[in-house]
C-alpha cells in the first residue's frame, strides 16, 4: 500500500513551515528533499567509517570501499545494468553528459559528422556538446518538438541518417512533462552505427527505468533529484563503449601505472574516477534507492502520474491559464502560465503562501523561444506530495490572481 501520510513522516523538512504556512514543496525537478534513512547514512558513513576508499587496507579503508562498492551495485541494479562497472559515479547529469562529449566526443567526431539533439533539451545536454561540434567541425541537428510539446518523429526520421554518430535526447522534459520515445530514438540510431545518449535527470527519480529495454549506449542521472545527496550522479555506458573510451580525468585512480612521460590506465569504473571521489554521498545515494526501491518505481509513476492529472485538470479549469506540454502521459511536471502576470512575480506570491514553486527558463532557453515566452512557472511533483497540496497550490495562484487583478484594474 502507497501511503503518502506514513511517507510524508520519513522526509523531516516536510514538516517545517514557510511565512507561518506548512511547506508545499513543488520544486522536486530542480533538487528532491531527503528521506531520514539517506540523512542517517550519511551521518553514519561519517561517525563510523570515514576513509578513503580503494586505497587503504586497514579497516575503515576496507568498510568505506565496501559501502562506495554496494553504492553502484544498488545503482546497476536500479537501471537494469547488467555489469556493476558500467556505473561511473559523477557529480551529476551534466558533468555525465560532459564525460561522454570529452572522453567520446572528442576522440570520435569530427568535420561532416552530426550530433542529433532535440530543440527541448536542458542547457547540460546541449552546451557540451556545442563546446564539442566547436572543437571537432561537427554539426548540431535538432528534432524539433509538436506544438503538444512530444517530439516530431516523422523529423527525427529524416534527421537521423548516415551522417549522424550520436542521438542524444532528455527522457523526461523538466518543462513540459512530456516523456520522450528514446526507445525509438535508440533504434533510429543504432540503424545508422550512431550512439544513443539518454539525459535521465527527470526519469531515473520518477520512472521505472531499464537500460536494456531502452537500448541506449549512455545513460546519465543526478543523485540529488532522486532522494540522494547533492554532489553525486551517475553515468552507465554500455561497457565495450566505456572501455573504448579515454580517459575523462586524469589522476590519482584511473590509473594501473604511471611513468614520467606516459601512463596506463585502471579498468572499469576506475579509469572515469579520478581522484577521491564524494564518497558519503555515493553511500547516502545507494540509501536512497534501497528506499526508492522499497516504494517500487511503479507505485511511484502511478503516484505521480495521478497528481500531475489532477494539477492539469485542475489548471485547465482556470480561465485564461495557459498550459504547456502534452495532457496525456504526462510526468508530474506542470508549467502554465498566468495572462499579463510575469511567472517570476506567480512564484513570489505563492511562496507568501509557503508553496515553492520555480519560475524561469528552467536552463531550457532555446525551448522557451520555441514556446514564443520567457519564462514559465513550473510545479513538480514527487512521491510525497499530495493531491491536498495540489488544491493548496490551486488556491494560492488563485489568490495570486486576484492580487494581480485588483493591481490591473
Ligand atoms: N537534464 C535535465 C533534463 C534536467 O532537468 C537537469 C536539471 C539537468 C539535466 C542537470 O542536472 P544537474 O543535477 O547536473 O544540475 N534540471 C533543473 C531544473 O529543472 N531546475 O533546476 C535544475
Amino acid at each position: 500500500m502507497y501511503d503518502v501520510k506514513e511517507i510524508r513522516d520519513d522526509f523531516p523538512i516536510l514538516s517545517r513551515e514557510v511565512n507561518g504556512k506548512p511547506l508545499v514543496y513543488l520544486d522536486n525537478a530542480a533538487t528532491s528533499q531527503k528521506p531520514r534513512r539517506v540523512l542517517d547514512k550519511l551521518a553514519e558513513y561519517y561517525e563510523l567509517h570515514n576513509a578513503n576508499p580503494h586505497r587503504g587496507v586497514h579497516r575503515l579503508a576496507e568498510e568505506a570501499t565496501m559501502m562506495f562498492e554496494e553504492s553502484r551495485e544498488k545503482v546497476a541494479g536500479f537501471i537494469g545494468a547488467e555489469d556493476s562497472r558500467s556505473v561511473i559515479f559523477t557529480r551529476g547529469t551534466t558533468e555525465s553528459i560532459n564525460l561522454v562529449a570529452y572522453a567520446w566526443g572528442r576522440r570520435n567526431l569530427r568535420e561532416g559528422d552530426e550530433v542529433v539533439l532535440t530543440e527541448s533539451e536542458h542547457h547540460s545536454n546541449l552546451v557540451p556538446w556545442q563546446l564539442a561540434a566547436r572543437d571537432t567541425g561537427a554539426k548540431l541537428r535538432f528534432i524539433p518538438i509538436r506544438d503538444d510539446g512530444t517530439l516530431d518523429m516523422d523529423e527525427a526520421e529524416k534527421l537521423i541518417g548516415e551522417n549522424t554518430k550520436l542521438v542524444s535526447c532528455i527522457h523526461a522534459s523538466n518543462v513540459l512533462g512530456t516523456v520522450n520515445p528514446v526507445e525509438a530514438l535508440a533504434e533510429m540510431a543504432h540503424a545508422n552505427d550512431a550512439l544513443m545518449m539518454v539525459d535521465g535527470a527527470q526519469s531515473g527519480p520518477h520512472l521505472p527505468v531499464d537500460v536494456a529495454s531502452l537500448g541506449c549506449d549512455f545513460f546519465a542521472a543526478s543523485g540529488h533529484k532522486m532522494l540522494g545527496p547533492t554532489g553525486v550522479g551517475f553515468l552507465w555506458g554500455r561497457p565495450e563503449v566505456l572501455d573504448s573510451m579515454e580517459p575523462f580525468l586524469g589522476g590519482g585512480e584511473m590509473i594501473r601505472e604511471v611513468h614520467l612521460d606516459h601512463s596506463t590506465w585502471n579498468d572499469l569504473p576506475h579509469k572515469f574516477e579520478a581522484g577521491t571521489m564524494n564518497v558519503a554521498q555515493v553511500v547516502g545515494l545507494g540509501a536512497a534507492v534501497d528506499y526508492l526501491n522499497a516504494l517500487g518505481m511503479e507505485n511511484i509513476r502511478e503516484h505521480e502520474k495521478k497528481l500531475g492529472e489532477y494539477a492539469y485538470r485542475r489548471l485547465s479549469d482556470m480561465e485564461g491559464i495557459t498550459i504547456y506540454g502534452p495532457s496525456e502521459d504526462r510526468t508530474g511536471v506542470v508549467s502554465f502560465a498566468l495572462p499579463d502576470v510575469h511567472p517570476h512575480d506567480i512564484s513570489q506570491l505563492l511562496d507568501e503562501e509557503g508553496v515553492a514553486i520555480r519560475s524561469g527558463h528552467h536552463c531550457c532557453q532555446p525551448l522557451m523561444r520555441r514556446l514564443g515566452v520567457a519564462a514559465t512557472a513550473r510545479a513538480s511533483f514527487y512521491l510525497y506530495n499530495t493531491e491536498e497540496e495540489v488544491d493548496l497550490l490551486m488556491d494560492a495562484i488563485q489568490k495570486a490572481r486576484e492580487f494581480f487583478g485588483a493591481f490591473a484594474s
